[in-house]
């Protein structure tokens, strides 16, 4: 189901016209509203009546999230606080956490693209979504909540964690769709399993998956495990949270961005130079509805590409590919180019290697070593000693013949890697330099 099909499938020329006169007038706004934003089109010798096509975009200077700590907590909000009703953040790994705002105007085009993106993921006013996305500051869990309730369907806010009691419910509510990290779903459906409950026994059609990378391998692996039909939903706290961007169910490749709120670019993360369609490279995303946080050229550090190809669920919005990496999380071991996504994406095609691993890089003598620990099956691990040492040098010999890196691969026993009730934390980095 197209939730607004009015914007959803709207031509090409009239979306561009709508983008200009939305960009025109969020330029304008932050420019007299935002010092920062002020000071930085001043300091490129451009202002607002420099921006006439939706090409002069790139006059404008990039936003990076070193900016937004700069101004730390509130100082790039464009409202008055009066005018804020929500505060999220995130949580990051380094430093301060990014402090976002919405007015109730923006928390509403939130909730509108929300349901937009859970219909394009399967679901409809019928349907009962288990929201196990945390509640709290991270924006998962509100931003399913309100989009559900938008759409008209019934939400469970379950949240993440205390999972025992989720799997009850899963069995008594009879939740058609699942919403939570792709790990997450996995550590539920291990869960049920160890309560004996099947997943092919539960109500779920769909699964609305994201705020972590997870790769065309993981789907299948997902799909089967839990029994569903799995799709990628993209977002980011700084932007808006979730909803920036949803695969549809009908055709599962590549996620439709919501380019009537967000107008999205790609470029060279090294030169900062806008590439074509087709072209990977750094998503760089600019808000031109939002009120509290607009957000001018933000540098998502995100990789991917876009793709305007006609889709078949009639949606007109361009596609993003599956992120398939962030450029800070790009890991350079003895010189070669690898993400965790790629590794991952040469694990799940083995047979026996369950979708649970960690990547741990050490430096010993000054050189670089990567250990991909793994789980694998309960009958692959009950195997002969001589058996699981042949296994890790097999899927060494497979990571090193499609990724040019050589890991030493250590078996784990089933269950024995640490699971997680949000994003999974896959890669350990000891190397300090
Ligand atoms: O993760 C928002 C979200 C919540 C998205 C629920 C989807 C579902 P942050 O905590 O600010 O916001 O983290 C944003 O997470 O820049 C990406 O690196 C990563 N990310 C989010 N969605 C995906 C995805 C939420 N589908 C950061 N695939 C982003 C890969 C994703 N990475």
């Amino acid at each position: 189901m197209i939730y607004d099909i009015e914007y959803e499938t709207m031509p090409r020329e009239a979306l561009e016209s709508i983008q200009l006169r939305r960009l025109q007038a969020t330029v304008s706004r932050v420019y007299a509203t935002v010092p920062f934003y002020r000071k930085k089109f001043e300091n490129a010798g451009i202002g607002p009546g420099d921006v006439n096509s939706l090409d002069d975009l790139q006059k404008l200077p990039f936003t990076n999230k070193q900016d937004l700590r700069d101004n730390y907590p509130f100082g790039m909000f464009a409202v008055p606080m009066d005018n804020v009703v929500r505060i999220h953040a995130s949580s990051g790994t380094t430093g301060k956490p990014t402090v976002v705002g919405y007015t109730s105007r923006d928390i509403n085009t939130w909730a509108e693209l929300m349901a937009r993106a859970l219909a394009a993921g399967g679901a409809t006013r019928g349907d009962i979504i288990h929201n196990a996305y945390g509640y709290g500051l991270f924006t998962g869990g509100l931003g399913i909540h309100y989009g559900a309730e938008k759409l008209g369907a019934s939400v469970i806010p379950v949240s993440g964690g205390n999972t025992k009691r989720q799997v009850l419910i899963m069995k008594d509510f009879g939740p058609t769709i699942l919403t939570s990290t792709p790990s997450y779903a996995l550590h539920l459906a291990e869960a049920a399993e160890d309560m004996g409950v099947s997943f092919k026994d539960l109500k779920f059609k769909f699964g609305v998956f994201g705020a972590e990378p997870w790769s065309e391998n993981m789907r299948r692996e997902m799909e089967e495990k839990l029994n569903l039909t799995a799709v990628d939903i993209y977002g980011l706290s700084e932007v808006i949270g979730p909803g920036v961007s949803i695969e549809c169910h009908e055709a599962k490749a590549g996620l439709h961005i919501a380019e009537d709120h967000f107008i999205a670019e790609i470029i060279d993360p090294g030169t900062g130079e806008v590439l074509p369609y087709g072209k990977t490279g750094e998503l760089v995303l600019t808000s031109i509805t939002k009120e509290a946080f607009p957000v001018i050229r933000y540098r998502t550090r995100d990789i991917t590409s876009l793709n305007p190809e006609p889709c078949i669920c009639g949606r007109t919005m361009t596609r993003m590919n599956k992120i398939s990496g962030r450029t800070d999380d790009m890991l350079i071991i003895r010189g070669v180019n690898v993400f965790p996504s790629q590794i991952e994406s040469v694990l799940m095609e083995i047979e026996g290697v369950e979708p649970h691993y960690q990547l741990e890089i050490d430096r010993k003598d000054n050189l670089d070593t990567l250990t991909v620990r793994v789980e694998v099956s309960q009958d692959t691990f009950s195997d002969a000693v001589k058996g699981l040492q042949r296994f890790e040098e097999t899927i060494a010999r497979e990571i090193k013949e499609l990724l040019g890196i050589s890991a030493i691969v250590k078996l784990a026993e089933p269950k024995s890697i640490a699971r997680s009730e949000g994003k999974a934390a896959r890669v350990i980095d000891r190397r300090s330099i």
